[in-house]
């Protein structure tokens, strides 16, 4: 995967349309007071094992930390990003927090370009697994409670009060109840993965000019500042 695989691969193209609608749009924020702001928590209830999954686009790094996803402050998850130093050197970062302790891993991105984005955790093999276009970057041991006590979610900042706002894109942001192994994570990124008995959505934002969440927890979005939805 990455960008070395081209023609036919999605991972060097970007999100894809699986609606058949031709109607692909994505969350666009500007990096100043725009998020989305859920209803409910990340995710829904207790679950052994999850995926979390999006496409993220930066438009461009801030010296401070942004936020793609959190939710807070007890039922611990987040994603961001961050500028590690002056030799711009742009870092996505994904953790969890399990048993009162973070557990992260973080790589580099480069701007402006369409990024898939995956953490899972499998209950069954104790294995936390971070990944950035179909590879892994970060793998983890791990046994431990995923939490899932009542917080409020939110996508493109951290809330309470809002900060941290995400400059650029998002887009097909998902979330599982199983960790989905790596050839369903590519499946994913193609836009070729429904939910099956196997592995089913907690969580599923399109942004199709919408934050509603189409999975049967309808853990919908409120748009804030400028957050709107542009063509990919
Ligand atoms: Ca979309
Ligand atoms: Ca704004």
């Amino acid at each position: 995967m990455g960008s070395a695989s081209e023609g036919g691969s999605s991972a060097a193209t970007g999100p894809l349309d699986d609606s058949g609608d031709g109607d692909d749009r994505v969350l666009a924020l500007d990096g100043d007071g725009d998020y989305v702001e859920l209803s409910d928590s990340l995710l829904p209830g207790p679950v052994e094992s999850f995926t979390v999954a999006l496409w993220f686009y930066v438009e461009w790094q801030p010296e401070d930390q942004r936020e793609i996803l959190h939710n807070g402050p007890y039922q611990e998850l987040e994603c961001g990003i961050e500028q590690l130093d002056v030799a711009e050197e742009f870092t996505v970062f994904c953790g969890v927090k399990m048993d009162d302790d973070w557990h992260w891993g973080r790589t580099t991105y480069e701007l402006e370009t369409w990024t898939f984005l995956a953490m899972t955790y499998d209950a069954q093999t104790e294995h936390l697994r971070i990944f950035k276009d179909g590879e892994v970057f970060h793998s983890e041991s791990l046994a431990g409670r995923v939490p899932h006590e009542h917080d409020r979610g939110s996508i493109g900042a951290r809330v309470n009060p809002p900060r941290w706002f995400f400059p650029g894109r998002l887009d097909e942001l998902s979330i599982w109840d199983a960790a989905l192994t790596e050839t369903e994570l590519n499946a994913l990124a193609a836009g070729q993965l429904a939910p099956s008995p196997e592995a089913s959505w907690l969580a599923y934002w399109p942004f199709d000019g919408s934050a509603d969440d189409l999975s049967v927890y309808a853990n919908h979005g409120a748009l804030r500042g400028d957050a709107h939805f542009e063509d990919r």
